[in-house]
Parts: C-alpha cells; structure tokens; sequence
C-alpha cells in the first residue's frame, strides 16, 4: 500500500517511485522470458507485431527495443499485471473500479538503446471523459542516469496537453516550438521497484549510454468510468479488462483540457511510439545527448 506521504506526492508531481514491490525471484523470472524473446527476435529482420527492433538489429547480433504487447505474450507479464501490490497502489490512485489498458516492454539495451522523447500518455489516445489513468514501470534491472533512466516534469500534468502532431500526422512525440523541457528530474530505481506517472506527465528517457540495459515493462491502467472518445470495437475484450472492481458503462466527466486534435487519426505506427518518434524533426532528448 502506498503511504498518504506518496499518495500526496503522486498529486503534486505527478509521479511517484516506490521501492521493493516485486520480488527478486519474479525479477529473475522476467529476466529470463524477456531473455528468451530477445533470442527470438533473431528469426526476423523488420518490426512485427511482437517486436520492435532497434535500427543495428541483425540475426546474429539481436537488439530488440520493445516487446510490444507483453501481457499477452507470456503469463509471467500477465502476473505483473494483477499483481496485488501493483493493484492495490493504483487503485488509491485512480479509485477501485480498474481497467488494463496496454503494456510494453522497453528495452535500452547497453552503449546503444534508443532514446524516447518527450511526449504525454494521454496525447495518444483521442478525448477522454477523465484523466484518471496512469503508467506503473516495472523496472526489470536497475535503472539509472547513465542507462537512460525515466524523466519527468514535476507538476505537469496539471499543465496542458501538447500537440504530438507535425505536417498533420501523429508522430508520438511533442512538436510544440514553445515547448522546452525544464526543471526535468531523473528517476533512478533498483530493479523491483515501480514508477507510477499520471497520463498527463510530461516524460522522456535518454539513450543508454551506460555498461548495463535498462528493461522497464510499462502498465497502462485508467479508472473504469474514465471512456474514450474512439469507439469501442470489441465488446468482450473492453469488459475482460476490468482488472479489479465492476465494469462501468457510465462515463464520469472531469474538467481537463481536450486533446489537440482530438479526431484526428493517431495511426499506430506498427504499435510503437519509437516507429511513431522515428518522424519527430525537433528531437530534444536526442539532441541534448551527448555523442
Ligand atoms: O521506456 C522509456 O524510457 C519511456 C517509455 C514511454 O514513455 C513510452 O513508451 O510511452
């Protein structure tokens, strides 16, 4: 359970770290499955639906950057999901009434893993009735400055939402000319502990310039009354997403600001925002590194 201290830390900032959630021996098992994906990945030389790879990818040297969709790829990412410590924090946050959302698996491989942009959760999908919906990163092994570790804005998001358009197509990152990234706070965390970052927080992380990778297996989850413009294509599957609590057909609307361009198409780009940031021109987290 999280602790009043961090739940009002989590209010103010907008994020939050918490240490020691999952064992050392789930730690192990992750290590291992995540292993034996990276070793798979050898079979194929473009992205899939499973794989994102890295651009030095090749068969004998595999460098996969995210493992797309985890839950649904091995029960031990499954078991993270309804994990009851990682249950019971979110829903001080979000309230009792879950859905899962979407996972992924970012892998900062290292001396070359990629790095992310700057960018905000909510921007990818189209409006929302509420906000109340967040991210837990499962830190796989330690995370740290030099493998390119989470950054966050304290406070952002409470700010607005910024547009993550450029020539009118979605490319997952902020194109915002106004948008600078100051007062950003890296987020270091030994492996087994958890991040947990509202949708609105302004986040990034920096290449993996470091000896060791940096895996960090991302969990979606929103309050169950917090319903999406977009339609609804699948019945069942939205219903079987309720992780804990009662499904809610009944939106509950908050004050937040809308979405730029909230009809607009955010294509998927193959399933991943480094397929979407590919696009970005104003790379700030890449440009600020150094070579
Ligand atoms: O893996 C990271 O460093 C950040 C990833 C992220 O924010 C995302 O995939 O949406």
């Amino acid at each position: 359970m999280l602790t009043q201290e961090q739940i009002d830390l989590y209010q103010t900032n907008g994020y939050i770290v918490v240490e020691q959630v999952i064992s050392a021996e789930d730690i192990a098992e992750l290590r291992k499955i995540t292993d034996e994906f990276v070793d798979k990945s050898r079979e194929v030389t473009e992205h899939t639906n499973i794989f994102d790879l890295e651009p030095g990818h090749t068969p004998e040297s595999p460098q996969l950057r995210r493992l797309k969709n985890p839950v649904a790829l091995h029960p031990i990412y499954g078991r993270m999901l309804r994990h009851d410590s990682i249950l019971d924090s979110v829903a001080q946050l979000i309230g009792p009434n879950i859905r899962y959302q979407t996972s992924k698996l970012n892998m900062k491989s290292a001396g070359f893993g990629s790095p992310v942009e700057w960018h905000q959760d909510f921007a990818f999908g189209g409006d929302a009735t509420n906000d109340d919906m967040l991210s837990v990163g499962l830190a796989i092994d330690d995370m740290t400055r030099e493998n390119g570790c989470l950054l966050f804005i304290p406070g952002s998001h409470k700010g607005p939402i910024y547009d993550h358009y450029q020539n009118d197509v979605f490319v997952g990152g902020i194109t915002d000319p106004n948008f600078r990234p100051d007062n950003a706070v890296p987020v270091e965390l030994k492996a087994g502990g958890i991040t947990i970052h509202h949708t609105r927080t302004l986040h990034a992380s920096a290449p993996n310039l470091g000896g060791q990778s940096r895996r960090l297996f991302l969990l979606q989850y929103c309050a169950a009354d917090a319903l999406s413009s977009l339609p609804i294509t699948d019945w069942d599957a939205f219903d079987a997403a309720i992780l804990r609590g009662e499904q809610i057909r009944e939106p509950r609307y908050a004050d937040i600001p809308s979405v730029p361009r909230p009809d607009s198409p955010r294509p998927g780009r193959g399933g991943s925002i480094y397929e979407q940031q590919t696009l970005l021109v104003r790379k700030q987290v890449s440009e600020s590194t150094p070579k």
